[in-house]
């Protein structure tokens, strides 16, 4: 390995970039998150970002991103160039220090808005490091400049390697296989992190090709922020159109609002800050909160759609999808992942800009106006009722004796960390699972057919559902707003359905109640698909249960000829000791956790799989559905 720079020699300046090189292949979560896909994938971002954040300071139009055919990635933009020529103060060249030192990048940039090189972006010379080769190519000043390096280190000076009459910057990376689990970048991965991008940067164009498939696509949304909601729209029915757009400035805070009501049930707000996604939230959307709140009490006050009841919050939210894009100078974040804004200016700038556009907006559109505080009304109304039927449904189990639903077969145990609940599909498999379990801490809960829908039902006529209504108290910690996970009775809820399209789609209902109406079950990992074999391969008394078709090629080998391979179909044809040996004894079961990945995709997920659009179901289930929910334990 060779160490030195173009001067030959390890100067001060040198040892100081390989140690901090050094420190990022030594801890690359730190810089990263993670070593895994996720890890892999935010080297592209970072680089992008980079590109975008020269579309946003109005230097560069265009972003072109390739997956190349030999596992490398290409970002090309037209910006300004990293800066090229000695520098004096450090005695090396800009293009070298932006690449090699950790820290370089504000040293030449003072843009104050970008989202690289701050707290998520981790600045280009993470990705060098992480590389195990790395090709900069710079275009400005009429020329065309070249360096490479290997794990972060240059092979030799910055070259002058022809002439150019534009300007830009390329970067070529190969991902470091020694650092990362996997260097294989996947298309939808990058694609919804582009069309995200674009959609908050209406100025920037991104053109995405994958050569090893031949794949490309362009990002570019005039519409912004508010073609962003009607694209998250795309199978949910607006109630009004096109979407509130709400744009300006505060105390130094740049707001990009867009929200639009459905006639759903369920709210999907999203905020970004710098682009950087916000899961969490923060003071940003507290502000949000807080003035439509208010915004939408004071117009239906005003005008007489409100007499003595006040919304709450979550009524004028019911239905609602809203992009909530924040551009400021130094985001403080907070919270265990920095997911959640905590610049406290934010929630002034965003509640008071809010507070005037909005009641504005309302003034000038009156009929949107009165739809939106009909649709908060309406949400009340059911929330009313909805309190009503969960309090007759706890009055009527308390009542009932032992107040749990007769179907349900409860274990002894009653620490419920130790306590696990198989939802069974049919009442034979239920049957079967009642007599193979471990009663002391396995309990279970027999479906009949399917259950309803909750993404398409009124929320209070979820608990109208007898199955639902079972599996709710069963569980324990209620349902909706008031689902209160500490309640919950079991750590560990298994879905246990047929290997057929009946049972996907039976799991992917009940998924979607725990997503809708439990979901911190499922945040707190309390939620797992069981596996059960696909086939039994037996000869005399040898019998091997295989859950794959690779499995039951080894198990074949390992019987020998003469072997008897029968397939399951359904849970239905394991006897009690079958499917306790199986799928149920944890000794030897697999099981499958259910989380979700991806928030804002996890949303688009539910509302496309279980929504009355058959084509953007058909074309997300292609795209994403291995995406957004990771199966693996
Ligand atoms: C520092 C200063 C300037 C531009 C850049 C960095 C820059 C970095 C990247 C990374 C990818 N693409 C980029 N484009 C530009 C400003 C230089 C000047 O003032 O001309």
């Amino acid at each position: 390995m060779d160490g030195s720079t173009q001067q030959g020699l390890y100067d001060a300046d040198s040892i100081v970039a390989l140690k901090g090189l050094e420190a990022v292949r030594k801890r690359p979560g730190m810089y990263i998150g993670s070593t895994d896909g996720r890890g892999l994938h935010h080297l592209v971002y970072e680089v992008v970002d980079n590109g975008i954040d020269e579309v946003m300071a109005g230097f560069a139009k265009k972003v072109n991103v390739y997956l190349n055919e030999d596992g490398s990635v290409t970002v090309a933009d037209d910006g300004r160039g990293i800066p090229v020529g000695m520098n004096k103060e450090e005695g090396k060249d800009a293009l070298e220090m932006c690449l090699t030192d950790l820290h370089a990048g504000g040293k030449f940039d003072q843009n104050a808005y970008k989202v690289s090189g701050g707290l998520h972006g981790v600045g280009v010379s993470v990705v060098n490091a992480l590389s195990k080769r790395l090709i900069a190519v710079v275009e400005r000043d009429g020329k065309m400049y070249r360096q490479t390096y290997q794990i972060g280190i240059p092979d030799g000076p910055v070259e002058t390697i022809g002439v150019s009459s534009r300007t830009g910057t390329t970067i070529t990376f190969y991902p470091d296989d020694g650092i990362f689990e996997t260097t294989a970048f996947e298309y939808e991965v990058l694609q919804n992190r582009f069309r995200n991008q674009a959609f908050l940067n209406k100025e920037a164009t991104i053109f995405f090709e994958d050569k090893r498939t031949g794949r490309s696509e362009m990002f570019h949304y005039d519409g912004g922020v508010s073609e962003f909601v009607q694209y998250l729209n795309r199978s949910k029915k607006a109630i009004h159109e096109p979407p509130i757009a709400l744009s300006g400035e505060r105390y130094g805070v740049m707001m990009d609002i867009a929200l639009q009501y459905t006639d759903g049930y369920n709210e999907a707000i999203d905020s970004f800050v710098n682009t950087i996604y916000t899961p969490e939230g923060g003071t940003h959307m507290t502000g949000f909160r807080a003035s439509l709140t208010k915004t939408i009490n004071s117009y239906g006050k005003d005008n007489g759609l409100l007499k003595d009841t006040a919304l709450e919050g979550s009524d004028v939210r019911e239905g609602l999808t809203a992009i909530l894009s924040i551009r400021m100078p130094e985001p403080q974040f907070e919270g265990q992942t920095k997911a959640k804004l905590g610049s406290s200016i934010a929630q002034k700038a965003v509640s008071e800009f809010m507070n005037e556009k909005l009641a504005e907006y309302f003034l000038e559109n009156p009929s949107v106006a009165a739809l939106v505080v009909r649709k908060g009304i309406s949400a009340l109304e059911s929330r009313e009722a909805a309190r009503k039927a969960r309090d007759a449904t706890r009055r009527k189990s308390a009542l009932e004796s032992g107040s749990l639903p007769g179907k349900l077969a409860d274990c002894s145990e009653k620490d419920p960390a130790k306590c696990e609940l198989y939802i069974v599909e049919g009442e034979s498999a239920g049957g079967s699972a009642k007599q193979g379990r471990n009663r002391a801490f396995q309990a279970i809960l027999p479906l009949r057919g399917k259950i309803l829908n909750v993404e398409k039902a009124r929320p209070d006529k979820i608990l109208d559902n007898e199955e639902i209504k079972n599996l709710m108290i069963a569980i324990g910690g209620g349902i909706g707003k008031e689902f209160d996970v500490s309640k919950v009775r079991y750590h560990s809820i298994v879905i246990m359905t047929d290997a057929d399209i009946d049972g996907a789609h039976i799991g992917t209902l009940l998924l979607t109640l725990f997503y809708r109406q439990m979901r911190p079950l499922i945040e707190n990992g309390h939620v797992f698909l069981a596996m059960p074999p696909l086939y039994r391969v037996s000869k005399g008394k040898k019998e091997i249960y295989a859950y794959n078709e690779g499995e039951m090629a080894k198990a074949l080998e390992e019987i020998g000829s003469g072997a008897n391979i029968s397939r399951y179909k359904g849970l239905g044809e394991m006897n009690p000791q079958q499917l306790w040996e199986t799928t149920m004894d944890p000794e030897t079961r697999l099981m499958k956790k259910v989380e979700i990945e991806d928030g804002m995709l996890a949303d688009q997920l539910f509302s496309i799989l279980m929504g009355d659009d058959v084509e953007p179901r058909r074309e997300f289930i292609i795209e994403h559905a291995h995406e957004v929910v990771n199966l693996d334990v």
